[in-house]
């Protein structure tokens, strides 16, 4: 087994996932994820919640602590990101948070542009100055600078500045690959060679505009660093960063690492920071996605329902899951089996099965599956549709608050974890609110329907089932 000691596992959603296009979280939205964050990550876990120099922003980080202190949380680390600048760190510091990450970057085209020429020098001093100030003066708990950019410089450089944050007293250092241009060797071979030099835990932060960013991660670990930085479906800047279910599975299961992770939360947490985000999994994401349980042709069905380990090496009971096995144009008969259908009468229904599929181009639903096998049985089997794809059309009425109702839908919604997309729209209505796969039809109902009482808007639903999806 490669050697590898992981001490940190900081989820940075709230902040790095934050700053994905489109993304916005609310209070509420936060404080759920970062119990439900706190509670899987177990004794390594880590949680930036934000940053302080926009107000709007800080006002969420102050409302997670709250929520923590309220919940009786207290050996939650909520950290909160800040530049190297005092106003930075005492905004946090009000907020109470148990520590920060104060984040500089040394690269020249950093200094140069977007510091306006700041020396090199005088940058160090503004890093050093910084980290003092944190820990000393102010007096947080956990101090980590982050080398923003670190892939962008010279080795020698790295070290230096390493060096500074070491002697100032952070308490880890964090290095990031902040334009996911590194490759796996070469951020292992840095990371090693940084670690001869310095004895500060190091932290690595992975971009994934290669692709690259979980194995990155790893490979970092394997360098020596002792703490990732991960989010919720790698959300991030651009591509986001390492991916948390992807890179927590792979360190358990493959490099064998003891993560302390409880991984039985991890499906209802992406599920939840979906809604929350509107970013929806795709399907054929690694260990979450819709598709990574799923097996299609009837070779792979038959050797899967007869030993899961033939085609599948992620065990799905560790997150409360089974695998699944698509109805349609290539299933095998063994999945007509629950129905006790005689041999031929099963043939039968499965070149009739096979063929619907095929020309409706898509996998048939249980509820299909059910009413098919009913025609030819002639047995009732009384299906129900699994769900439904809603399309509600608002129509708004004089005094109504845009606002507002974008804010009440979105959280409602996302409560119940449904997944939802609002548009504006001209014409017979003025907004649809679309929900795709909606399990619990009533539930959708009760929401949109009391929203509209209270909300002074009046609604229509189109419900699609399972037949016409
Ligand atoms: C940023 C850049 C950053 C910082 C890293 C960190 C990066 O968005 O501020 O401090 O966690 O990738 O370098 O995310
Ligand atoms: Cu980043």
């Amino acid at each position: 087994m490669p050697d590898i000691t992981l001490k940190r596992i900081k989820d940075t959603t709230l902040r790095e996932g934050e700053q994905a296009p489109t993304v916005y979280f609310n209070s509420e939205e936060k404080c759920v994820i970062a119990e439900m964050l706190y509670k899987i990550l177990g004794n390594k876990g880590y949680l930036e919640i934000g940053f302080t120099y926009n107000p709007f922003y800080k006002q969420t980080v102050k409302d997670v602590v709250k929520h923590f202190k309220d919940t009786g949380i207290v050996k939650a680390r909520l950290l909160s990101h800040c530049r190297a600048v005092r106003y930075d760190i005492d905004q946090s510091w009000s907020c109470g948070v148990w520590g920060i990450v104060i984040f500089m970057a040394m690269s020249k085209n950093h200094l140069l542009h977007k510091f306006g020429g700041l020396s090199f020098k005088d940058a160090i001093n503004k890093i050093s100055e910084a980290i003092r100030y944190a820990k000393n003066k102010v007096g947080f708990e956990y101090v980590e600078y982050s080398l923003e950019d670190a892939t962008s410089l010279p080795l020698k450089d790295v070290i230096l500045i390493s060096k500074i944050a070491e002697e100032s007293e952070a308490d880890a250092i964090k290095i990031a690959d902040t334009k996911g241009q590194t490759s796996p060797e070469a951020f292992k071979t840095l990371i090693k060679q940084l670690k001869e030099k310095v004895s500060v835990d190091i932290t690595v932060h992975c971009h994934n505009d290669r692709g690259l960013a979980v194995i990155n991660t790893i490979e970092g670990l394997m360098g020596g660093a002792t703490g990732i930085d991960v989010s919720v479906l790698g959300l991030g800047e651009r591509c986001g960063i390492a991916d948390l279910a992807i890179t927590l599975e792979n360190l358990e299961s493959l490099y064998g690492v003891n993560t302390g992770v409880d991984f039985k939360g991890i499906p209802e947490l992406y599920e939840y920071v979906s809604a929350a985000s509107g970013i929806q999994i795709p399907p054929q994401h690694p260990v979450v996605g819709a598709f990574a349980r799923i097996h299609k042709a009837g070779t792979h069905q038959k050797a899967v329902l007869k030993k899961h380990e033939t085609y599948e090496t992620i065990n799905w009971s560790k997150y409360g899951l089974k695998s699944e096995y698509e109805l349609g144009g290539m299933q095998s008969d063994e999945l007509l089996n629950r129905y006790n259908l005689a041999k031929e009468l099963k043939s039968k229904t499965v070149q009739i099965i096979r063929k619907t599929s095929i020309e409706k181009r898509r996998p048939l639903t249980s509820y299909e599956v059910s009413k098919i096998i009913e025609r030819i049985t002639g047995f009732p089997l009384s299906p129900q549709p699994q769900s439904y794809d809603v399309i509600a059309f608002i129509k708004t009425k004089q005094a109504f608050d845009e606002l507002e109702f974008l804010k009440k839908v979105r959280m409602k919604f996302t409560e119940h974890k449904i997944p939802i997309k609002i548009r504006k729209i001209s014409g017979y209505c003025d907004f649809i609110v679309e929900a795709n796969h909606v399990r619990n039809l009533q539930v959708f109902k009760d929401i949109i329907f009391d929203l509209a009482k209270k909300g002074n808007f009046e609604v229509n639903l189109s419900i699609v089932n399972d037949e016409y999806k």
